[in-house]
């Protein structure tokens, strides 16, 4: 079997998805007519919202990934599934201290990787003995699943699970009988945990070409997680969250959350209701340009299908020490900060545990001076300062911390200004849009007035949930921020200049 890399196989598993149609209505999504105009198009577009468990997941902004299991003990990336259990023996595991540390970093949710593709178990599943009950550790009595879940619990912070759909253990993998298999195993995740705020789907496969070749019931799944825990987020392979398409951690400049989706069947629609369909949304979804007019021109369907953005903190997903020297550094966590949550998306950030069971204190003291940096250069939003011809009462609207507050624009003759009593001198630009209004800016422009003209700082296009951007260092009292293009009314949420 050749070794595809992750990215690889999510990519064939995008385009391999079949069709599928359940109960419950997940993913926001509207038809389009092969005849309509582009203006009625973007009216669609515009219209479409997060539904309430997507919003609640991209206010979290920075979740943690916990990729651990036997490989942590082989040093492998993918087990075989052939591993020996007895091999997983953490010494000192503390889930609590997992917990506490991403926490005091900033990041709002976890998941835990519950079973990858080896098929190893961290939890003591009915269904195998691969699992860590047939391991040394609290001579089987063990569960780290539970120890997670109650760690999130005491730090009121989200839980999720990552169950690969790919087992490389399970003897019936292949045939149909895998699918209960798994639905045994989602059940018991999904019901002896309390709260499970996401489910983790990957794509990846790499069985090769004479493999086992497993058709997932898909739908079977989605219904069971709609069904035992209805406000979860079904991320990657599910309708709720999509992939970046990358594991670098830079998500798109222009990143729409509303995207194409070709597999909506409006046969099936209208034979059915609107608010039956769960599927996962299938088009490109790893192109450079996603959302764009020329995109949702020829689409037969759109839907609101956010990005998240994956990377580790490491080279390696799991722990290796001989990656302890090759933690990225605090810049690059920074700047990719800025290119995943400041590109609208959510960064999910792994942080491998390493063989005691615990975060290696080269990642935690990384971890510690990111947040410490993004503390720093968040302090004083100079924005709250200024003086503005639309009152004091508008500004606090987009300075304060919600994101549910917002002044509207139209976009063409929409701006803003803002007068310093003295010249403020800033290097980073921060905004915001009501996204319970849907994503609507299509570019903006931030200008500083100097010698008797307008002068472009910098310019983007998109901002969705959130958009950062830092340019050189400029002083001025005087600063304008407009809106050339939109889809339809503008919902400005936050609007931040910082040093
Ligand atoms: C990939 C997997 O193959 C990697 O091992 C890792 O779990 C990554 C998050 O997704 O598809």
């Amino acid at each position: 079997m050749s070794r595809i890399p992750g990215f690889l196989c999510k990519m064939i598993g995008f385009m391999l998805l079949p069709v599928a149609m359940a109960t419950a209505q997940s993913t926001p999504f509207v038809l389009l007519d092969s005849a309509e105009d582009m203006s009625s198009i973007v009216r669609k577009a515009a219209s479409l919202k997060p539904s309430p468990r997507q919003l609640r997941w991209q206010q979290l902004e920075l979740t943690a990934f916990f990729h651990y299991g036997i490989n942590t003990y082989t040093g492998r990336e993918w087990g075989d599934g052939k591993e020996d259990p007895r091999l997983f023996n953490p010494t000192d595991l503390d889930a609590d201290q997992w917990i506490r540390t991403v926490k005091a970093a900033g990041i709002k949710q976890v998941i835990i990787t519950a079973k990858h593709h080896d098929g190893f178990c961290l939890w003591p599943s009915e269904v195998t003995d691969h699992s860590v009950e047939s391991s040394p550790w609290k001579g089987g009595k063990g569960d780290v699943v539970r120890e997670v879940a109650e760690a999130c619990r005491k730090h009121d912070i989200g839980f999720g699970v990552y169950l690969s759909p790919w087992d490389r253990n399970a003897p019936m993998y292949g045939t149909d009988a895998y699918n209960d298999f798994f639905v045994a195993q989602l059940t018991e995740l999904l019901t002896r945990y309390g709260k499970v705020d996401e489910v983790w789907f990957d794509g990846a496969n790499g069985e090769g070409p004479n493999g086992k070749r497993q058709v997932y019931d898909f739908p079977r799944w989605y219904r069971l997680i709609r069904q035992l825990q209805p406000e979860a987020v079904i991320a990657i392979m599910g309708p709720d969250v999509r992939w970046v398409g990358t594991e670098t951690g830079y998500g798109r400049e222009t990143e729409w959350s509303v995207v194409p989706a070709n597999n909506i069947d409006p046969a099936a629609v209208a034979a059915g209701s609107q608010q039956g369909l769960e599927i996962k949304p299938i088009g490109d979804m790893t192109g450079s340009d996603l959302g764009s007019r020329d995109k949702l021109k020829k689409a037969r369907a759109l839907v609101w299908y956010p990005a998240e953005t994956d990377v580790s903190i490491r080279p390696g997903w799991f722990y290796h020490e001989k990656e302890d020297a090759q933690v990225k550094s605090t810049e690059k966590l920074n700047d990719i900060y800025f290119s995943s949550v400041g590109r609208n998306g959510v960064l999910l950030l792994n942080i491998p545990p390493d063989r005691r069971g615990r975060i290696h204190s080269s990642d935690s003291l990384r971890l510690t001076e990111w947040s410490a940096l993004r503390a720093a250069i968040f302090d004083t939003n100079l924005v709250a300062r200024a003086v503005s011809p639309i009152g004091k009462g508008s500004i606090r609207k987009l300075t304060d911390a919600s994101d549910a507050t917002d002044l509207t624009f139209s976009p063409g003759t929409g701006a803003i200004e803002l007068i310093f009593k003295s010249p403020a001198t800033y290097s980073v630009l921060a905004l915001q849009e009501n996204i319970r209004h849907g994503q609507r800016i299509e570019t903006f422009i931030l200008e500083l007035y100097v010698n008797g003209a307008w002068k472009e700082i910098i310019q983007g296009t998109t901002v969705g949930y959130k958009r950062l951007l830092r340019f050189p260092m400029v002083t001025a009292d005087r600063v304008r921020l407009r809106f050339p293009e939109g889809r339809g009314e503008l919902h400005l949420a936050a609007f931040g200049l910082y040093h």
